[in-house]
């Protein structure tokens, strides 16, 4: 197996922290041809966007769906809890942080220049944010992680978001990203003393160093 992506995407990293639990041996390789849109990537997702994962039999795409799909063909060390509620909690979880939390937080990435910034829009999209958080915030437990003591596919979304949230919203003049969200900011803040998350962190943070570093040299 292999899993297409980048260490850049939240949907990616989603996967990559499900497939480190869980003690996978799945690289992450870069998707082939030129782009997510080239002929070679579209006939394994065809809607060109990663992540997919090459599962040998079949192509998978959806960072979620590609998660429970791992959690069920190898089932030996679970992201998804035993209990239903739990489970379903999970997964409002990580849905919700595909629903209202990523795409606000997208629409933000699109005005971080304040020279030509839209207020009104910046204002609507952090409104939504804020909407998409407070919801969270009332399913997560953060006892230390979003569902408990057990590491779940609610952290493996989790995480990737926090990491986007605290890096992006100091620019729109949020300095204490997590007070109002005290309970995303105490699974974060588990995240980076844990040694997986803290390894994915540090990736995640040279990555966009990097990309930072390549997109100033362009301009
Ligand atoms: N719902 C998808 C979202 C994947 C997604 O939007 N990935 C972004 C990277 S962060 C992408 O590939 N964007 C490229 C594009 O839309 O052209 C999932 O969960 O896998």
């Amino acid at each position: 197996m292999k899993l297409y992506g980048a260490l850049l995407s939240p949907y990616v990293t989603r996967v990559v922290l499900a497939i480190r639990f869980k003690g996978l041996d799945i690289p992450l390789v870069p998707p082939p041809g030129v782009g997510l849109k080239s002929p070679e990537y579209l006939a394994i997702n065809p809607y060109g966007k990663m992540p997919a994962l090459d599962a040998g039999d079949a192509s998978i795409i959806e960072s979620e769906v590609i998660c429970e799909f791992l959690d069920e063909r190898f089932p030996e060390k679970k992201i998804l809890p035993g209990n239903d509620v739990a489970r379903a909690r999970a997964r409002i979880i990580s849905r919700a942080i595909d629903l209202y939390v990523l795409p606000a937080l997208l629409g933000l990435l699109g005005q971080m220049n304040p020279i030509n910034r839209d207020a009104a829009l910046v204002a609507e999209k952090r409104a939504e944010l804020r909407r998409g958080l407070d919801g969270l915030e009332t399913f997560i437990e953060a006892a230390p992680w979003c569902m408990g003591d057990a590491f779940t596919l609610a952290d493996c979304a989790v995480v990737p978001a926090c990491f986007f949230l605290q890096k992006f919203l100091p620019a729109f003049g949020v300095m204490d990203v997590f007070e109002n969200h005290p309970k995303l900011g105490a699974v974060w803040d588990h995240a980076n003393g844990d040694p997986m998350g803290a390894k994915l962190i540090a990736e995640m943070t040279d990555a966009l160093d990097d990309f930072m570093r390549r997109r100033a040299a362009n301009s």
